[in-house]
């Protein structure tokens, strides 16, 4: 099988191009990622000779053309992806995000290739923090940032090809992801190599806010279950029942560092900070049978943070140009 993975030099997808090489020898992998600065072509190096690379962007519509008449399924992980990032400047989100995912919609549908398209809950919009209440397939959307809402345009483009031009998708929308290769922008790296700098923890606000952390392999082993299994025209919410508050994760990290568990900083919200999100993951685990493998958080996060401590080499260049970032908006 020829995968053409979008993406695959960021955080989710080097994750699922290294889990695809390991576990699947049929597999003849081709990544088209643009190595923004949320790309790095190290983290695929453990592959490197079983793996095609191509620097471009998804939306260039001739690299795009070429690269799916080649392939016998796309899976489209390739965004921006921080919702920080996108109340500076929501500009590169809309093209990448819906452009991107524009441009590998028509030559899908050109060359009759099948197509999962890899998105988020925060497409729903968020939840009260009381009342465990979740979502499901039949949410509306309701998007809150410019990064959710390019995430929802980009899910909507997929439907109306579905059903306009019969291509063959799916969908997916994921949790919250943790484990190894996040860039140091997100919140549990972030945390975690705070920490090692000796630095205390930063959480938005009052830290009230709920995540359903999932971890990313349990992510990748849904997404294949869904490319091999899944109804096309369909969409399947992925979690995995990790709602964690953001004050339960710092405070689970000041405990793996030996530290008190509550010396950390409050420091200004995020503009429109969604409160909760949470997955009700019913028609993925029945429809595909699908089960996390991660299911104890902490332990999750203490292998995570192990793996931060173990490649400094890998997160250290991008560290004190994020925190200059956040310094400048009093995060
Ligand atoms: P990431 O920011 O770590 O990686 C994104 C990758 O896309 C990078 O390698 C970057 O270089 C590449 N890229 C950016 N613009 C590009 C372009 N125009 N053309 C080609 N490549 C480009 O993101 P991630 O966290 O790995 O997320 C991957 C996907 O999963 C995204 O679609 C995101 O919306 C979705 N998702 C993420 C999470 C999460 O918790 N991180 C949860 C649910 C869904
Ligand atoms: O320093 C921080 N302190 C803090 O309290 C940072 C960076 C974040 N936060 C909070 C904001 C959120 O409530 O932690 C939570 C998680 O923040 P992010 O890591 O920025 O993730 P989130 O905004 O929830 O979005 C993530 O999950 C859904 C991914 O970045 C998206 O790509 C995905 O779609």
């Amino acid at each position: 099988m020829r995968v053409l993975v979008t993406g695959g030099a960021g955080f989710i997808g080097a994750n699922f191009v290294q889990q695809t090489v390991a576990e699947r020898p049929d597999a003849r992998v081709t990544v088209l990622d643009a190595l923004t600065y949320a790309g790095d072509r190290s983290s695929l190096a453990p592959v490197a000779d079983r793996v095609s690379f191509v620097q471009g962007s998804v939306t260039d519509a001739d690299l795009v053309d070429g690269l799916v008449a080649d392939a016998d399924v796309v899976v489209h992980f390739a965004a921006e992806s921080h919702n920080d990032n996108s109340l500076t400047d929501p500009s590169p989100f809309v093209q990448t995000n819906v452009v991107g995912t524009f441009t590998l919609l028509e030559a899908v549908r050109r060359h009759g290739v099948r197509y999962h398209h890899v998105s988020t809950d925060e497409v729903y919009g968020d939840l009260p923090l009381e009342g465990g209440e979740r979502f499901t397939p039949a949410t509306p959307y309701n998007p809150s940032s410019p990064y959710s809402s390019t995430k929802a345009a980009s899910d909507l483009l997929v439907r109306a090809w579905v059903r306009s031009f019969g291509i063959e998708a799916t969908i997916s929308n994921c949790s919250n992801n943790y484990g190894p290769y996040q860039h140091v922008e997100k919140f549990i790296p972030r945390q975690v190599t705070n920490l090692i700098d000796g630095v205390r923890p930063r959480v938005y606000g009052a830290g009230a806010n709920v995540r359903d952390w999932i971890h990313v392999a349990d992510h990748n082993t849904a997404v294949w279950a869904i490319i091999e299994a899944g109804r096309v025209g369909e969409t399947y919410l992925i979690g995995a029942d990790g709602e964690t508050s953001n004050l339960e994760v710092v405070r689970t990290l000041n405990e793996l560092f030996g530290r008190d568990a509550d010396d950390f900083d409050h420091v200004a919200d995020r503009a429109g900070h969604d409160l909760r999100y949470a997955i009700d993951a019913t028609k993925l685990r029945t429809e595909l049978g699908w089960a996390p493998r991660f299911t104890d958080f902490r332990s999750g996060l203490a292998a995570t943070v192990d793996w931060y401590r173990a490649n400094e080499d890998w997160w250290r260049p991008a560290k004190a140009a994020v925190e200059a970032r956040y310094a400048r908006g009093g995060q």
